[in-house]
């Protein structure tokens, strides 16, 4: 924001709304009609493989008191775990691997599983909501649980519900299911049957009227028709998000088909064709698991072609592949190397596709802070689904060119470019440089060296409130004199994350280098950004903005 912008906005303190810097939530399909709910989602996974384990029946209640950090944090949209409840239990001694419950193997679509009650998914959904987190569920329609004892759903076998209803199951062509099998087949319910589809049809559409569903993350793919998954959406909640999870490598398609000798991103994006839904990018995981860094670029994100990249969902590790607090590590069937897992970030966060942030990495392993700054990073840049990207070759690593809607930016990972110009025009500020050089962010526009004196570039500062007594539903923000610090803005002031020594609130935030900036600690309500409870008696906070700093008041 100029500097003249500024001085505007701070004599219309009194109209907060033309100092917004909280962008808006994009609505509507992609220009291919894809449901990418306008293409400026982050979303974040909201569960490991283990938390009905780590947690039982709690896991409702602690994303609801969770709900306002996850909006804080910057993610517009959470994934769900399964809403129906599972109470299989199952063991693999020859692969030293057991669960269950995860609601992957559900028996009904009663919602009193073990991540809480009907009643605690309800209030975590409502708070979630409330906070600005779309809550997308995970839904599994290929299979169930029927031999479950006293199940809500009966479908009788013999009458065509069932995949091996209808012929010799290991007959591809003629059982009754328009996809993959799980695991024996036995299983398989088909979605094709009307009755079958109007069941998922009507607990779509109850997800939405009555558990605030703003979209759905489809399971196992694989096991159906796509055109299924655009006939439910379009039926219970058309331009909602929805993500498609197509994890098949071509190799495992028959011989005779066509994806046998195509790409992972001809898969997936015939896969999201077919649904008009997102679809995880696998290839880009595939990339990520067997190529180099300078490899990366071959993810759909990546695609030359925008009506491919924006459908991508981007992830670098999830309760499958990735590994989990707790009983065996979680599933591990296909995890990145810790080496990696920044760079893997910094990628997925400063380029096109929707990314997708693991809980485990943003709340248990210590990478909050990291990500939190590149989510910061990718907003202000207003870097999109179908953002242009290009790619620098002739040095090492990755180095790329992003053009969000507000700044481009210039990724350098595990790189030896020295600075941006060597690739890009542009007055261009250091954003970020972590793991010793290997992970380097820069951008144009705010921040920047635009002749206004700033001498750009974001450093972190600490920051400190002291005695900060809140009401539950309330916090300590820091609200100052800069755009990072909303201008003055209650509205757009910036929540304390850290309250283990509670009454004291820190937290880190990004300030334009070489800068002296005021500021004050207020109490808000969480939801009701116009409802400020007290403001930090006195005069002002002052902090000279330097690598570094830190700076405290208290109330
Ligand atoms: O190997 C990793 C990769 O290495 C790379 O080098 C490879 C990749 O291709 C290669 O290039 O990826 C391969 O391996 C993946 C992981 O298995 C495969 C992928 O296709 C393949 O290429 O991914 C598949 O498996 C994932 C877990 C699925 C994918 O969609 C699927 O494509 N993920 C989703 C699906 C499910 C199931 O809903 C969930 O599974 C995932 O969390 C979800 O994200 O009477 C019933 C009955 C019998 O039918 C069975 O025979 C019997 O065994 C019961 C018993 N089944 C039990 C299972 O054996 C047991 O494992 C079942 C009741 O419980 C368990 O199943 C779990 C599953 O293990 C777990 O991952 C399931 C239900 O609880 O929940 C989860
Ligand atoms: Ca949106
Ligand atoms: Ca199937």
């Amino acid at each position: 924001m100029s500097r003249s912008l500024r001085a505007a906005c701070l004599a219309a303190i009194l109209l907060p709304l033309t100092c917004q810097t909280a962008l808006a939530d994009v609505a509507g399909n992609s220009p291919n009609d894809v449901r990418y709910h306008g293409g400026d989602e982050i979303i974040l996974q909201g569960f490991h493989w283990n938390v009905v384990r780590e947690a039982p029946n709690d896991w409702y209640n602690i994303l609801r008191d969770k709900a306002s950090t996850v909006s804080a944090d910057g993610f517009s949209a959470i994934w769900m775990p399964v809403p129906w409840r599972d109470f299989s239990s199952w063991s693999d001694p020859a692969k030293g691997t057991s669960g269950g419950g995860e609601g992957y193997f559900w028996h009904d679509f009663n919602k009193n599983g073990r991540y809480g009650s009907d009643a605690q998914l309800k209030q975590a959904a409502a708070a979630l909501n409330g906070a600005g987190v779309k809550v997308l569920y995970d839904v599994v329609p290929n299979h169930m649980n029927r031999g479950y004892p006293d199940k809500e759903i009966n479908f009788p076998a013999g009458q065509g519900y069932w995949r091996n209803d209808c012929a010799d199951p290991g007959n591809y062509a003629n059982d009754c299911d328009d996809g993959d099998r799980f695991i024996g087949g036995e299983s398989d319910l088909n979605t094709g049957h009307p009755d079958v589809f109007a069941l998922f049809r009507n607990e779509f559409g109850n997800l939405r009227g009555n558990y605030g569903a703003g979209g759905f993350r489809f399971d196992f793919v694989r096991g159906y028709a796509p055109e299924r998954v655009d006939s439910w959406m379009t039926a219970a909640h058309d331009d909602a998000f929805c993500v498609g999870e197509l994890w098949k490598s071509p190799s495992e398609y028959q011989s005779w088909q066509w994806q046998n000798t195509a790409t992972w991103q001809e898969v997936i994006k015939d896969w999201s064709d077919r649904s008009d839904c997102t679809v995880f990018d696998f290839a880009l995981k595939e990339r990520m698991q067997n190529g180099s860094i300078a490899d990366w670029r071959y993810g759909l994100n990546g695609n030359p072609d925008p009506r491919w990249r924006e459908v991508a969902v981007t992830f670098v590790d999830n309760h499958d592949t990735g590994y989990s607090p707790g009983q065996n590590g979680g599933q591990h069937h296909w995890p990145l190397q810790d080496g990696l897992i920044r760079q893997a970030y910094a990628y997925i966060l400063t380029t096109p596709g929707t990314p997708v942030v693991y809980w485990a990495h943003m709340y248990d392993w210590g990478y909050g802070d990291f990500i939190r700054q590149l989510i910061q990073i990718r907003r202000t840049a207003g870097v999109r689904a179908d953002s242009p990207i290009s790619f620098h070759t002739g040095y090492s690593g990755l180095v790329a060119t992003i053009s969000g809607t507000s700044q481009t930016l210039v990724i350098a990972l595990n790189s030896n470019l020295g600075n941006p110009s060597q690739v890009a025009s542009g007055t261009f500020s250091e954003a970020m440089n972590g793991s010793s050089g290997a992970i380097r962010v820069w951008r144009t526009g705010a921040g920047s060296n635009d002749g206004s004196g700033d001498t750009g570039g974001l450093v972190q500062v600490g920051f400190t409130c002291n005695n900060g007594v809140t009401q539950p539903g309330d916090s300590v923000y820091a609200v100052g004199g800069v755009a990072e610090l909303g201008n003055w803005s209650p509205a757009s002031a910036v929540r304390l994350t850290d309250t283990s020594a509670y009454p004291t609130w820190k937290g880190s935030i990004g300030l334009p280098a070489g800068q002296t900036v005021e500021w004050k600690c207020i109490i808000r309500n969480e939801a009701d950004a116009s409802a400020v409870r007290q403001w930090q008696p006195g005069g002002n906070n002052s902090v000279q903005v330097a690598a570094g700093a830190s700076t405290s008041g208290a109330f």
